[in-house]
């Protein structure tokens, strides 16, 4: 939970800490600068050093700007009210105790898959929301394709209030086990077809591919069902159905990935459910077959980004 406004005394600049200067935490950062004060914080203080150089930011509606972010590697990062956590999977446990660190209020991640179910107790002290939102770097433009919905934990209504306000939709949720399971069951189908076919979102629309879709659906469903989502297969088929629609020219996050040679998240989002499957006694074939073949991919591409 996050800790009370009470009992939160110390005096803060920044409103918020971005740890994570990806795609998605510098759209985040350009937009939410514009309302409160954010710190952005990156792997090492060179990094940070380049950030505050600047970069293009391009909006939606297509209106660009170049941004100057208050960037920060870990040790020189300010305090702020709220922490905001936008890494890749692999990067939580470190990411999440620096941002506990400066958080005074909560930190909430938003990155894709159960992260929480890769680490050795403690868990990382971070609570996971969800997102719809889309970035992309090309060319070092960082682009929001779309500002997508974001859930945030009970508790978190400051900062959803100010995600909102900045363009970003966000609400609090009491469901927000209900919410992570529906966006894992549209990662563990788009984002491993995506990567193996490298294709963008929109093949899965195409016949055969929507078709091997139907099949991961039908394996995942008891699964996820164990987990507490009630959703039925024809709900889940909708669902992933709609997101490949609206997002058919993005290249998946996974894609993106591999595409630049570095490790995707097939861990938390399939290796996950494979996981919950074997305690199920269930093999999911279809899942596992593509488990392997992003691992694969991830082994061959490092260091040699695909053209
Ligand atoms: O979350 C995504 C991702 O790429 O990781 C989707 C929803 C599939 C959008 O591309």
């Amino acid at each position: 939970m996050p800790k009370s406004w009470r009992a939160f005394t110390g005096a803060t600049e920044y409103d918020l800490v971005i740890v994570g200067p990806g795609a998605l935490g510098r759209a985040f950062a350009a937009l939410v600068s514009r309302r409160a004060r954010v710190a952005l914080v990156a792997r090492d203080g060179r990094r940070a050093e380049r950030l505050r150089r600047g970069y293009t930011f391009r909006e939606p509606g297509g209106g660009e700007s170049v941004v100057y972010p208050e960037a920060f590697g870990p040790e020189e990062a300010p305090p702020a009210r709220w922490g905001l956590l936008l890494v890749k999977a692999a990067d939580t446990a470190r990411a999440a105790r620096v941002a506990a660190r400066l958080a005074g209020l909560g930190v909430v991640s938003l990155q894709n898959g159960w992260v929480e179910d890769l680490f050795p107790p403690p868990p990382p002290p971070v609570i996971q929301g969800a997102t719809t939102a889309a970035a992309k770097v090309e060319s070092g433009v960082v682009s929001l394709v779309s500002p997508g919905r974001s859930w945030l934990p009970a508790g978190f209504e400051e900062l959803a209030e100010l995600l909102s306000d900045s363009g970003l939709p966000a609400a609090v949720s009491e469901d927000l086990l209900i919410v992570r399971l529906r966006k894992l069951a549209v990662n563990l189908v788009i984002n491993p077809l995506t990567a193996v076919l490298n294709r963008p979102n929109g093949a899965l629309l195409e016949p055969q591919v929507w078709e091997l879709g139907v099949e991961l659906v039908r394996e995942m469903e008891p699964v996820l069902n164990s987990r507490g989502l009630a959703d039925g297969q024809e709900q889940l088929l909708q669902l992933i159905y709609q997101v490949a629609r609206e997002t058919a020219a993005n290249v998946s996050s996974m894609l993106a990935d591999v595409r630049a040679g570095r490790k995707t998240e097939i861990e938390a989002i399939t290796g996950v459910l494979l996981r919950w499957g074997e305690e199920l006694g269930l093999e999911l074939p279809r899942h596992r077959a593509l488990y392997h073949l992003v691992r694969s991919l991830e082994q061959i591409d490092r260091g040699q980004p695909l053209q």
